[in-house]
């Protein structure tokens, strides 16, 4: 049954931090989002302008109105704002078994105040209490724990005087510590447990939302009955995903983007049948078996911003012919074929959209045909550096590249050969169905 999860929090206006990404971030784990909205900010990338208070008897009559019918198995609190919303929201929330996450927001990244001064005492005696896991970056961590941190330990002590101040679970993120590495510091309250979870760094220098996309995912998970630890584990994968999508929106901070994994998915999974379409139409193409060479066939999509073979999906084990049939020898996988990722990935270096490449045979008239039909360009083997030739697998990149920069706009980058190398044909396309479009034209000449 779909979970239920509810956010009390502040609007943003920008719609990259607070009630708006906890939104996003719910529906992208699959739970559904309710809210109770603390305050409003009007802001965008750059600053928060203003922010506008919701009385506290407001605030109170949303999460009764939730609570009361759309039960949530897991709750986060963002930004509280006042001593009135605080005081609204620990009575209500007091003796509930429910999981609560409590992200201690305080300011803004952009910097404006976000809690109260005269809140702090109220917010830390009240609420911290209520807390199955607390997720203070590093500032916040020392304005609650009142030490200065600046590394792993300091991060454990830091952990265990809030958990002495009533938090169950705390983890203190890394992002804004100045190292290669990012290592979010968990500690478990029960156990005393530490865990690191740590992440190369993305480069750049703040994203904004990813607090709350970080804080709102934990929530799902534990909406959906993850464990405290596994859940930290799987909204820290999340969102250091959402991150190294930020879109750049405006003038100010890059936006974290929470949604990045489910249009990710569809993707992906787009690609995997397109493909698979394409190469069964392929294979019944009468003819096609002429135009599979020794080596055998492979056809390779990639991702839209495929940067590795890993994104670029192609048959495993190729397509290969029994006598006068072409066979598909195992499945569509992702990471199937370094050789046609490498044609595709350089093809794409200098046109994005040009994603799709299949390989075929070399004869005299299968290269008339395609001089007949398309642009095409090619290369040399023999003229192969030698520095390239040692290193495995940059054969192709090295043809392709070369092989454009005759002919930039080259739609079939072919080499003749060389001792011990069959020549090749490398044919591309924006997608699968327009590459069996230009194999269909090439065997309506070759019969
Ligand atoms: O990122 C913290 C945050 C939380 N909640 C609201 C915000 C911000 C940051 O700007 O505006 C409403």
């Amino acid at each position: 049954m779909t979970k239920i999860a509810l956010s009390i929090a502040g609007s943003d206006s920008g719609a990259g931090a607070g009630i708006q990404a906890d939104l996003k971030t719910f529906s992208a784990l699959g739970v559904y989002g309710c809210t109770a909205i603390t305050a409003l900010t009007a802001q965008n990338t750059e600053k928060v302008a203003d922010v506008y208070e919701i009385p506290a008897s407001i605030v109170e009559e949303q999460i009764r109105s939730v609570m009361a019918d759309l039960p949530p198995a897991a709750i986060k609190l963002g930004m509280v704002y006042s001593r009135e919303i605080i005081g609204v929201v620990a009575r209500l929330l007091n003796q509930k078994r429910i999981a609560i996450v409590v992200d201690p927001i305080l300011a803004a990244g952009t910097g404006a105040k976000l809690l109260k001064d005269n809140a702090m005492d109220s917010f830390v005696s009240r609420l911290l209490p209520l807390a199955t896991l607390v997720t203070p970056n590093k500032k916040e961590a020392e304005k609650l724990s009142g030490m200065e941190i600046n590394d792993k330990n300091d991060s454990v002590e830091a952990a265990i005087k809030l958990i002495q101040l009533g938090a169950k679970n705390v983890i203190v993120k890394g992002g804004h510590f100045d190292k290669k590495v990012v290592t979010d510091v968990l500690v478990l309250g029960h156990s005393g447990r530490v865990i690191e979870i740590t992440n190369p760094r993305i480069k750049i220098k703040e994203s904004h939302g990813s607090g709350c996309n970080f804080s709102a995912a934990v929530t799902a998970f534990l909406a959906r009955g993850f464990a405290v630890e596994e859940a930290c584990v799987m909204a820290n994968e999340y969102v250091h995903d959402a991150i190294k999508n930020v879109v750049m929106l405006g003038r100010g901070l890059p936006i974290t983007n929470p949604l990045s994994i489910i249009y990710k998915d569809a993707m992906r999974h787009r690609v995997l049948t397109d493909l698979q379409v394409a190469v069964d139409t392929l294979v019944s193409l009468k003819g096609f078996y002429r135009l599979i060479p020794e080596t055998h066939t492979n056809f390779a999509f990639a991702l839209a911003d495929a940067t590795s073979y890993l994104e670029v999906a192609a048959v495993r084990g190729r397509i290969a012919r029994a006598g006068n049939i072409p066979v598909q020898v195992s499945r569509i996988e992702f990471g199937a074929s370094r050789h046609m990722a490498s044609a595709v990935l350089t093809y794409m270096s200098v046109m994005p959209a040009m994603r799709a490449v299949i390989n075929i045979r070399v004869d005299q008239e299968i290269l008339d045909i395609c001089k007949s039909l398309f642009r095409t360009s090619s290369y040399d083997r023999s003229k192969e550096p030698k520095e390239i030739r040692e290193k495995e697998g940059s054969t192709i990149s090295w043809g392709t590249k070369t092989a454009l920069a005759k002919n930039s706009s080259a739609e079939v980058i072919y080499h003749k050969g060389a001792i011990g190398k069959e020549p090749m044909i490398t044919l591309f396309g924006r997608n699968p169905a327009e590459v069996v479009l230009k194999i269909e034209k090439i065997l309506e000449s070759y019969l």
